[in-house]
């Protein structure tokens, strides 16, 4: 949306009222790191030019309007008091609220503000779309009230404002939504939030194609998650009571043995489900160093070989994957992608698969000929080569 259309569509939603502020948050594609972040291991994701937008009018009072050009998402109003009761689980507007509780609390704010969202991040497809619209409300309500914090406590407090809407996610999301960089990826790493940027190889491309299975944040794809963070933190406890010397967290035990001593040492503790799960966990925080490594190099095969191991441990470690993702992986390779893996919690969603840029076309072509078509899938909007984004910003219009 344009400046100009934009302002005539909040007016004619909000008595006429003008926008002053405009906010944009990015979507993102994890590249490799996947369930790693709640395990305080890192990840390695890049912002996508898929984006959410919002129009912001300041108000003088603390009531919160929200409306959405996308009709299915019905219109939420709430005031800023210093306990924000949620509206009903899977509620969007409990994104609005989430941002505005952790503001109230955080810098205790009292404006509100007349919000107006739209977007282009595809919804429930392992992209990210909440979190980026959670950081776009908090970035809007901050600048309405002339508050600043910082960019790496705004992630750390995005990231556990994330809870208020029932989702026990690591941070990934909201850091990467803020500290994006156009043409790099961020190596991500946690507790406390820090990051670098890596330089993309000018001859790389990403290439999202989306299953059409939508992986969304709740039912059973959330209780999928959470489920795995509970595995993670069970497994961590059996070998910290069974390792006199075992390190408190994920991160220290990686420093402590390489992934195959870790494993080795687990076989006799855990049982199978665990043992898969803490063999995942560590082996995809070894391969995100790997990854760094071969993207410094611009060593794309060995970074597409890294991802199809990401992959098949997803599957068959962490049992997050489905028929169709394997099958858009396979059909990613054979088109010709140096390698491919879900992205993001899995259980549906999308797929990221590294390809030569002048081969982009072809294996976006391929994708949607072999997978979507035959299903009746829009294909055009099914697959997409992403450009790496700068993060969330808002400026005065
Ligand atoms: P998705 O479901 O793809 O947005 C989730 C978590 C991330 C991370 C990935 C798995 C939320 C908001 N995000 O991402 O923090 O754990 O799964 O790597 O739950």
């Amino acid at each position: 949306m344009n400046d100009e259309h934009a302002i005539r569509a909040f007016s004619a939603r909000f008595e006429r009222r003008v926008p002053t502020l405009a906010v944009r948050a990015p979507g993102r594609v994890n590249l490799i790191g996947e369930h790693t972040d709640y395990n305080g291991l890192p990840v390695f994701p890049m912002a996508i030019q898929r984006e959410v937008r919002i129009a912001c009018a300041p108000r003088r009072d603390a009531s919160v309007r929200v409306e959405n050009v996308d009709a299915r998402f019905e219109r939420r109003e709430f005031v800023l008091v210093p306990e924000i009761t949620p509206f009903a689980r899977g509620d969007w507007g409990n994104y609005a609220k989430a941002a505005a509780q952790m503001l109230v609390q955080r810098a205790g704010i009292t404006r509100g503000a007349d919000l107006l969202v739209e977007g282009d991040v595809p919804l429930a497809a392992g992209l990210s779309s909440s979190s980026a619209l959670l950081v776009a409300c908090t970035l809007a309500l901050l600048a309405a009230n002339e508050v600043e914090i910082e960019r790496t406590e705004l992630m750390e407090l995005c990231a556990r404002a994330e809870r208020y809407v029932g989702t026990h996610s690591g941070g990934m999301d909201q850091a990467i939504c803020l500290g994006g960089r156009a043409g790099h990826a961020l190596v991500i790493d946690f507790a406390p939030v820090r990051f670098e940027a890596v330089r993309m190889p000018d001859d790389w491309r990403f290439v999202i194609a989306d299953s059409g299975l939508k992986a969304g944040k709740s039912g059973a794809a959330r209780e999928g998650y959470n489920a795995r963070t509970v595995e993670c933190r069970t497994a961590l406890e059996r070998l910290r009571a069974s390792w006199k010397e075992t390190p408190t967290t994920y991160a220290e035990l990686v420093t402590h043995a390489t992934t195959g001593e870790l494993v080795g040492r687990a076989r006799s503790v855990l049982d199978d489900v665990l043992l898969r799960r803490f063999r995942h966990v560590v082996s995809e925080g070894a391969r995100v160093d790997a990854a760094r490594a071969a993207m410094l190099a611009g060593d794309a095969p060995r970074f597409g070989a890294l991802m199809n191991a990401s992959h098949a441990s997803l599957r068959d470690d962490y049992d997050v994957s489905c028929p169709e993702l394997d099958e858009l992986v396979v059909h990613a390779r054979s088109a010709g992608a140096f390698g491919a893996r879900l992205t993001g919690a899995g259980f549906g969603g999308c797929i990221v698969a590294l390809v030569r840029a002048s081969e982009a076309e072809r294996v976006v072509h391929a994708l949607r000929t072999r997978y979507h078509a035959p299903r009746g899938l829009e294909a055009e909007s099914s697959v997409l080569v992403a450009r790496a984004a700068d993060g969330a910003d808002v400026r005065t219009v």
